[in-house]
């Protein structure tokens, strides 16, 4: 706290529990996290905060714009020198720990562009409601992450042959204060563990990793719900059964394993963990509500993703999906990286135009153009994106 503050708080200990000081709570989360402005706080108890679409126009998402979605209290006096990652379970042949030193010194570095994106985007949709954030589209992120593979480090542990999961754990502490709470322990079966791309990553965008997003160490799993990808790593479990940390059960992460009617209750043994994100995309530029002057065609541009896919067609149409006409579509800079498109339109006459945008996968599913299947937490809606222009 002192750090935060500048200054010792001489009566710190009589502060009582749950009491924020009022200059941190002055402290403005924009420059708090070196945000953009147009940043968007949902909650700040925990800190969540999402982007525009136009904010999300760059190639690689800088940290600027890059949402922050925290289940607890980001950790305090984190310091890179001292902290460990532990390697342990039931299925660790021999459980070791590691110092960052370590990692970086024992193992290859890679560096790959990946997608994440939270489960819950879209969320603000949902009909009947679903609690939690409110989130619009600018839960995504696609940054340049730096790290080990973890299937390198799996390896020098020893993986028994009965491993099925591994589970994260993680720095940051429960809101409720209790130490014995996580927050948030996931993650992912041991074949998205073991790909080339899932990294034990130490830097972001070729720095260290901002402290909102989990430095000095994360988990990156991309094209899965982001919330497999732990921040502020300190321990992972290799499992002989699913994981079954905070947040695994329940409606947490889970939508019902057959589509249900809106509103539906649906038993806990209905309900299946989600695995890769569904195909979606983002027109980022222009931003919506622009003006075009009659005459001048408009070069539209955006991303696309499709969690463990690639998207292999993407479209567009200015009449409300009637027709459709096709983007530009570029490879991804390596598997599991957004794609980026353009395409340049004509309008035929003065008037309001809506823009929509249409990815379709490599398996041939397009994003629907309405919600998609109603969940009890609001997951997963990756609905078409569109935008609104003016020919004046
Ligand atoms: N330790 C920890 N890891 C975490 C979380 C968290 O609250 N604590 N939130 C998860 C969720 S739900 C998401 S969507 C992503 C968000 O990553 P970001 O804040 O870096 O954008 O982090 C995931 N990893
Ligand atoms: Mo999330």
């Amino acid at each position: 706290m002192a750090s935060a503050l500048g200054a010792p708080v001489v009566f710190g200990h009589r502060l009582p529990k749950d009491y924020l000081p009022l200059a941190l709570q002055d402290q403005d989360p924009f420059s708090l996290f070196s945000k953009d402005k147009e940043m968007v706080v949902l909650n700040d108890r925990p800190w969540n905060m999402e982007a525009k679409a136009h904010l999300l126009n760059d190639r690689i998402t800088p940290n600027t714009y890059m949402f922050i979605r925290n289940n607890g209290r980001i950790p305090e006096a984190v310091d890179a020198n001292t902290w460990r990652l532990t390697i342990d379970g039931e299925s660790a042949v021999s459980p070791k720990s590691y110092s960052l030193h370590d990692l970086k010194t024992k193992f290859k570095h890679h560096t790959y562009q990946l997608t994440l994106e939270c489960g819950g985007n879209g969320r603000s949709e949902f009909n009947p409601p679903a609690k939690g954030n409110q989130w619009t589209v600018g839960a995504v992120s696609c940054a340049n992450w730096t790290g080990v593979r973890l299937s390198d480090v799996l390896k020098d542990v020893g993986v028994k042959t009965d491993a099925v999961y591994i589970g994260y754990h993680a720095a940051d502490t429960h809101l409720s204060g209790d130490p014995k709470k996580e927050p948030i322990s996931r993650g992912v079966p041991l074949a998205k563990a073991m790909q080339q791309e899932t990294l034990l990553a130490f830097k972001m965008n070729g720095a260290d990793i901002p402290l909102a997003h989990g430095y000095p160490l994360r988990l990156v799993c991309g094209g899965w719900p982001a919330s497999t990808s732990g921040k502020w790593l300190n321990r992972i479990s290799i499992r002989n059964q699913v994981h079954d940390g905070a947040k695994m059960g329940g409606s947490s992460y889970r939508v019902p394993c057959e589509t249900v009617a809106p509103g539906s209750k649906v038993e806990e043994k209905d309900m299946c963990i989600i695995e890769s994100m569904p195909v979606k995309s983002l027109i980022t530029y222009p931003k919506s509500g622009a003006l075009l002057k009659k005459g001048k065609s408009l070069t539209i541009n955006g991303h696309a993703w499709a969690g463990e896919l690639a998207v292999s067609k993407m479209s567009y149409s200015i009449d409300f999906g009637s027709t459709w006409q096709s983007c530009q579509l570029e490879d991804p800079a390596n598997r599991l990286a957004w794609q980026h498109f353009r395409a340049t339109i004509a309008f035929p006459k003065k008037g309001y135009y809506e823009i929509w945008a249409q990815a379709t996968d490599s398996n041939g599913v397009g994003q629907p153009m309405v919600l998609p299947g109603w969940n009890p937490k609001g997951y997963l809606n990756n609905a078409c994106h569109r935008i609104a222009v003016k020919v004046v």
